[in-house]
């Protein structure tokens, strides 16, 4: 029998092609060189870093799946789950401005949107000249957007869109608004637009006080009658499908990063108790700490397995949205876990920037809400398997 590979149990690097381990690498070596170094001031002064989409553009990594031709890289979900993992090993905050911009920006233009929105977009999204942000979510409509407040009137040549987005990762440094709301013009379904920083009646103003996700800077949208041309409208797309088609993506890329997340927690936590010792014995000698080693070396091989599968079959087209509900789950809840197991297993130093498992652990309880809540998730795979709708 092979020797085993404590770190990488199913040889996942073995399972991927000379490209996607390419740009895994090139990934990994930017987020350890320029993002570790900046993140622990990013986390404890919420300082905001908009350069850090400049970087991540000139790396390639935003709009890792969208065609060359409008600047993206026109790779397959694979490498976009592989670059999420890398970005969020370090935080989860910075894979949250990327993803929001590619999965959640760049994606709705390019699925969604004319020749001439492309066009204007997405080279400056993909070079990060431009900052992007998604508007779904409003105050009394989380779980449930199909309960959102937000309307666009038509008026002569355009829309009068009113109404608050809450929530919106990107939103006060973003360039590009993509806001969801329901038009009178179509029946009062669901629409998406495209808003621009400056435009009469938009604002953004920053959330304070968040004690999660503290490098990723979050806001509201208000828009106060804010009037848009016909070109704003993302013509191919109605009711909430559109958003949820960017969802997906979304939140596929998220099962990947938070086992980047639970990886570092857990090479941290090993590594603490080699060096560590009590009772005459590094803590890693003992049955508890290796107990809770392998656990989380079990659930980050299956978590990474399944990512890997699931990202498989996004690239041939056989990828239910149920499938991301289990990955996304389940990969967030047990790096949420794991990452408050490391946090446990530093002792006293595990409460200290420096260690930094304690701010993995309070940024995935942001990421185990996001993009559908864990128990969501569970009444989305509840209603797929027994057709009960338990949602109301
Ligand atoms: P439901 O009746 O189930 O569906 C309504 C319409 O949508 C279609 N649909 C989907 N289409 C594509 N992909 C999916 N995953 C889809 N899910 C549903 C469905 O086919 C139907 O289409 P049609 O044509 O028949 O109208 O809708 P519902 O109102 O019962 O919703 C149920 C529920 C709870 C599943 C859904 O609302 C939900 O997923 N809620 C969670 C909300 C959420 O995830 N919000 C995320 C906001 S964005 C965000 O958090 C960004 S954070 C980013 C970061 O910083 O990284
Ligand atoms: P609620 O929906 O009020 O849920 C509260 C609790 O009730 C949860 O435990 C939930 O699981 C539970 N619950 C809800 N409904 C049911 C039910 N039917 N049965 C059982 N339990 C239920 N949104 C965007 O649109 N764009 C963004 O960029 C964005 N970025 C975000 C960044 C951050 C830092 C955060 C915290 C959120 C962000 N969101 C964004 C919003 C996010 O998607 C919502 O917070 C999430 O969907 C949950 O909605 P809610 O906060 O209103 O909670």
């Amino acid at each position: 029998l092979a020797p085993f590979d404590w770190a990488d149990p199913f040889h996942l690097t073995s399972q991927l092609s000379e490209e996607e381990r390419m740009i895994a690498d090139s990934a990994r070596a930017y987020a350890q060189d320029k993002l570790l170094a900046r993140v622990t001031d990013a986390y404890l002064n919420e300082t905001v870093t908009p350069e850090v989409f400049a970087e991540m553009g000139e790396m390639g990594l935003l709009g890792v799946t969208i065609p060359e031709a409008y600047g993206g890289l026109g790779a397959g979900y694979v490498t976009y789950g592989l670059v999420a993992r890398e970005i969020e090993r370090i935080d989860s905050g910075y894979r949250s401005m990327m993803s929001v911009q590619s999965s959640l920006v760049m994606y709705p233009i390019n699925a969604y949107g004319t020749e001439e929105q492309k066009q204007k977009y997405l080279p400056g999204l993909a070079k990060g000249e431009l900052i992007g942000c998604f508007g779904l979510t409003e105050p009394e409509a989380g779980s449930d957007p199909a309960g959102m407040k937000t309307t666009a009137k038509k008026v002569d040549g355009g829309y009068v869109l009113s109404g608050a987005k809450m929530w919106i990762s990107n939103a006060p440094i973003a360039d590009v608004f993509v806001v969801w709301a329901k038009s009178e013009a179509h029946g009062g379904k669901i629409r998406g637009f495209v808003l621009e920083k400056g435009m009469t009646g938009l604002s953004a103003p920053k959330i304070g006080g968040k004690l999660s996700l503290r490098a990723s800077v979050t806001g509201e949208i208000v828009m106060d009658a804010v009037e848009v041309g016909e070109d704003a409208l993302l013509p191919h797309v109605e009711g909430l499908k559109g958003p949820f088609g960017c969802l997906n993506r979304a939140r596929y890329g998220i099962a990947w990063g938070v086992m980047g997340a639970a990886e570092d927690c857990w090479h941290r936590a090993r590594q603490y108790g080699l060096d560590r010792t009590q009772f005459n014995r590094p803590l890693a000698q003992t049955q508890l700490f290796q107990k809770k080693l392998a656990d989380m070396q079990t659930e980050i091989a299956l978590g990474l397995q399944a990512a890997l599968r699931a990202g498989r079959m996004m690239d041939d087209g056989t990828c239910a949205p149920e499938v991301i509900s289990l990955i996304k789950r389940n990969n967030c809840g047990k790096a949420l876990e794991i990452a408050r197991q490391a946090r446990d297993m530093h002792g006293g130093n595990g409460i200290m920037a420096e260690y930094h498992v304690m701010r993995h652990a309070q940024n995935l309880e942001t990421v185990n809400t996001y993009e559908g809540t864990h128990d969501v998730h569970a009444l989305i795979l509840g209603r797929a398997q027994t057709g009960l709708q338990a949602f109301f």
